[in-house]
Order: structure tokens, then sequence, then C-alpha cells
């Protein structure tokens, strides 16, 4: 219909889609490579994107959501925060017949038509990846393999699902123990302390680190080297996502191994709306295609990365 200044009908003034997107925050590259993406894809499909940052906490998510739903967007899309306590607000998005689109991150709900589709990674097999990495790479022998994890945000999908699939993957090679395991936030600052820490308590003892991101990984790189000892040698150091930083890590012998996880999601975003508006199907679920980067990798990769 026609679509009015003061917007009481869908649509914006100029009849493009609107898509309201909530945004996790800017905790790492990863992120912000992942907001340049959507920003760029939404302007390229010509599309009306209202952006909002929650900071890291599920309650500015919710209420973004909310002001979504009083506009009236056409589509609702969000990377969530944590997997639980959505089901309230999604209830509300389908009562208004908006439709909502995942990003990144699952939820945990137990109706399934509170959302069409999920567009991000197998966390899992990521995880399962680092964990393959490691298994190939150690030195042979039977001594302990002694790993500090440093887990990303506590309830969030990424950080259930690569510990999942890091975990799985090493049990029945009982030479590999993660012997302590604690939340850095997938900030680089919290990877920093939580590494200090984990230093402090177990010392040399430490063989490997395994960080749910590259971020928390570079930030414990530091903590490392403070202590007086060599990242990527004396303590063997593995991440996940392969931002740039990381790259630079692996090329300066720091960082052993990145298992990647693409953030630049925007442009399937961007076509899942179109195909919304169109009232086409998608698939539940649609999964990004991911490879791994050892060290001796990176300065080949390098000037391909795109973020
Ligand atoms: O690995 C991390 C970011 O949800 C996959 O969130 C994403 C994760 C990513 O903060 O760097």
């Amino acid at each position: 219909g026609l679509a009015l200044a003061g917007c009481s009908g869908r649509g914006g003034h100029d009849g493009r889609t609107v898509l309201g997107f909530s945004q996790v925050g800017a905790e790492s590259e990863w992120r912000t490579a992942n907001t340049a993406s959507i920003k760029s894809a939404a302007h390229d499909a010509g599309i009306d994107l209202r952006f909002s940052d929650a900071q890291q906490k599920q309650a500015n998510q919710i209420s973004a959501i909310r002001s979504f739903i009083a506009q009236r967007v056409d589509v609702i899309a969000f990377s969530p925060v944590v997997e639980s306590g959505w089901e309230p607000v999604l209830r509300e998005a389908k009562a208004a017949h908006i439709p909502v689109v995942l990003t990144d991150r699952a939820v945990d709900v137990s109706d399934p038509s509170l959302y069409v589709t999920l567009i991000g990674s197998d966390f899992v097999e990521e995880g399962r990846k680092a964990a393959r990495w490691l298994l190939q790479n150690t030195p042979a022998g039977d001594g302990p393999v002694d790993i500090v994890e440093l887990e990303g945000t506590v309830g969030s999908a990424p950080a259930i699902d690569r510990k999942k699939g890091f975990h799985e993957a090493l049990a029945g090679h009982p030479r590999y123990q993660v012997i302590r395991s604690q939340s850095g936030d997938f900030t680089r600052a919290g990877g920093k302390e939580v590494m200090e820490a984990f230093l402090k308590a177990e010392g040399k003892r430490i063989n490997v680190v395994f960080a749910h991101n590259d971020d928390m990984a570079i930030g414990a790189i530091q903590a490392i080297e403070e202590a007086g000892l060599r990242p990527g040698r004396d303590i063997k150091v593995i991440s996940m996502d392969g931002v740039k930083g990381a790259f630079e890590a692996m090329m300066a012998g720091k960082l052993n191994v990145t298992v990647e996880c693409n953030p630049l999601l925007g442009p399937q975003l961007m076509q899942a709306v179109a195909a919304i508006k169109a009232g086409k199907p998608l698939p539940r679920r649609i999964v990004v295609e991911e490879s791994v980067y050892p060290m001796e990798s990176a300065a080949a990769a390098f000037p391909t990365r795109k973020y």
C-alpha cells in the first residue's frame, strides 16, 4: 500500500524493504568484520537497515527487537548474544507477523516457528577441527598434553558448541587433558586476564592454549610473553575465526593455527531478506564453508584474506 510519512504501514517512506538488525556488540575483530559486511550488503541491496549495537547485553537486544516491532520493520535479524531467554520477545514478533532471521548464533527455543532460518557456521565442527589439528601436530610420545581453554561468552552458541566439539574429539585420547577452562568473553582484555591467572596457577605445566576466538588468543599471547615464555613454541596456541590479527600472529610465529569462521554473512542475509519478501521458501539452516589455516600457510594466505 501507500506508505506515508510517519510510516504506519510496512516498508520505508520510499518503499524500500526495512531490516532491523540487532548486533551483539563490537567485542572482536570478527564482529567488526561482520558488522561491516551487513552494512555494506544492505547498502548494495538497497535495503533500509536499522542497526543497533547491544554491547554484549541480552537486555539491550530484547529492547532493540521490541523497538523494531514498534517500527513495524519488514524483517528482523539478530545475532543472539546467548542461546536462552528469547521465547517471549520472539512470540511478540510472531504476533506482529514480522519474520525473524538469525545470523551467526543459534537460540534455544522449543517452537521452531519463531524464526525462519539461521545463517551461520557449524561451531561444533570448528571445535572438532581444532582438536584434530592438535592430535595431528603433537610430537609423538605418551607424555601429558595439558591444555587450558579460553571460552567465549558464557551461554553463547559458539562457546557452548566449540567446547563441545573440541572435548568430543579429544575424548578417548587420555594424553590430552583440559586442566583449566574459563570465559574471556571473546575479548583481548578478557583473554589476557584469564591467561595470566592460568599461568599463575599452572605455570610451565601448560602445553597448549585453546582459545574460542583469535582476540582472546592474542590477549593470551601477550600474557605468555609477559611471563617470559614463547607463545607458539613453549606454549602452543590454537584459536578460531581467522581474522587478520591471527594471520599476523602466525607470521610472527606466535600463533600455531586458526580455524576459520567466516563473518562475511551480509550478502547471504540480504538474499534471505529478499526471498522472504518474495514469499520464497528458505532452508532452516544456511551453513558457511570454512577452512583451517596452520602457521606455515599464513604468509601465502594473508594477501587473500578479506577480514
Ligand atoms: O568467533 C567471536 C565473536 O559468534 C562466531 O563471536 C561468533 C563469535 C566469534 O565475538 O570472535
